[in-house]
């Protein structure tokens, strides 16, 4: 278990944030999601497939752009990005920033949906294809990872390890909002009964791309 760190301004980790029945809810909504119209993938990256994979909502993220149409996929519309997701992504703001005001003009219009199976990680990168500083809402659901959160500037020190567990909730906005992040590794098996997956890992990242 790690110790969880003390986080640069304007990052924010708020263990157990989602109820076991919104996140069963939530991971029931992924299932028809990774369906289609744009069925979940992974993306390449330089001629290489991502170890995640990725469904998007509201616009399709490819390396290192937005689409409404998933071109390097199958060319359909993604799926809208729901309502209910941008009302949680506000509530989100507001509890984890203890700012009442915080959500007010946070208006997310895509979500990165990641499914991590036991061998998936994700490199050290920065959020940094939105034309926008608004903050990124992340909410994690399964199996626990270790992610590390580190600095503006480059991929190495200083950076700190924390855990996500099933239900999570991550901020990064402000000062950290271009921080470098990533996920070194998941902890298969740890996935609570009741969360709707029985292995693996489910992350959402809200974003505000800026485009229109
Ligand atoms: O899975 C996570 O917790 C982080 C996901 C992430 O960094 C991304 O989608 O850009």
């Amino acid at each position: 278990m790690l110790i969880p760190p003390d986080l640069p301004e304007g990052a924010h980790h708020v263990p157990a944030w989602l109820s076991l029945d919104e996140q069963r809810w939530i991971i029931g909504q992924f299932l028809t999601w990774a369906d289609g119209p744009v069925p979940i993938r992974a993306a390449r990256v330089r001629g290489h497939e991502m170890s995640v994979k990725t469904v998007c909502l509201g616009w399709h993220w490819r390396p290192y752009q937005y689409s409404r149409e998933a071109v390097d996929v199958n060319g359909n519309r993604v799926l809208e990005f729901p309502d209910w997701l941008g009302d949680l992504g506000r509530r989100a703001l507001v509890e984890a920033t203890g700012d009442p005001r915080a959500g007010e003009d946070y208006a997310p219009d895509t979500a990165l949906v990641n499914y991590y199976d036991a061998n998936a990680r994700m490199g050290m990168h920065q959020d940094k294809d939105e034309r926008s500083d608004a903050p990124v809402v992340s909410l994690s659901i399964g199996d626990t990872c270790v992610f590390r959160f580190g600095n503006t500037e480059h991929r190495n020190r200083p950076y700190q390890d924390l855990e996500l567990a099933s239900g999570d909730l991550f901020v990064f906005g402000g000062p950290s909002r271009f921080a470098f992040h990533g996920v070194q590794k998941t902890f298969p098996g740890t996935a609570p009964d009741g969360c709707g997956l029985d292995h693996g890992r489910v992350n959402i990242t809200m974003r505000v791309t800026g485009l229109s």
